[in-house]
């Protein structure tokens, strides 16, 4: 994970700018969610704050923020119709978390069951 990455060079940051294109499937002024490039499941989207924040690390003093982006992941979830069968929240932060994209992000996956191992 390049830790230093900053707006500028942030492709989380250029995707919610829409200078990258991406398969949106949310969108609103503070938060967008779009299908991850390399699925795990058959449904995976990647909730993230249109503000360039590193992880969820840097979000304990903002929870409002953080409140927008787990609301928008169970409504993204919901509306791909995974609530009755489940689903998995996740956000990975640094090295160890296995994080590689250093702009918050939920993923949301579902569709099939899930591994019960989280590591
Ligand atoms: P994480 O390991 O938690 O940082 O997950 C990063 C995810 O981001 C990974 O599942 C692949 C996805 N990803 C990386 N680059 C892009 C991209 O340019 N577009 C989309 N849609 N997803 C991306």
């Amino acid at each position: 994970m390049r830790s230093n990455a900053t707006e500028q060079d942030c492709v989380f940051c250029a995707i919610a700018r829409g200078d990258i294109p991406s398969d949106s499937v949310y969108s609103d002024d503070q938060v967008v969610a779009f299908r991850d490039i390399n699925p795990q499941a058959p449904s995976h989207v990647l909730v993230a704050p249109r503000r360039h924040v590193a992880s969820v690390n840097q979000l304990k003093d903002d929870g409002e923020l953080l409140g927008r982006v787990m609301s928008v992941a169970v409504t993204v979830a919901q509306a791909e119709d995974l609530a009755a069968s489940g689903y998995r929240l996740a956000t990975n932060h640094g090295r160890d978390g296995a994080q590689t994209v250093p702009h918050l992000h939920v993923h949301v996956l579902g569709g099939r069951a899930l591994s019960g191992r989280l590591g």
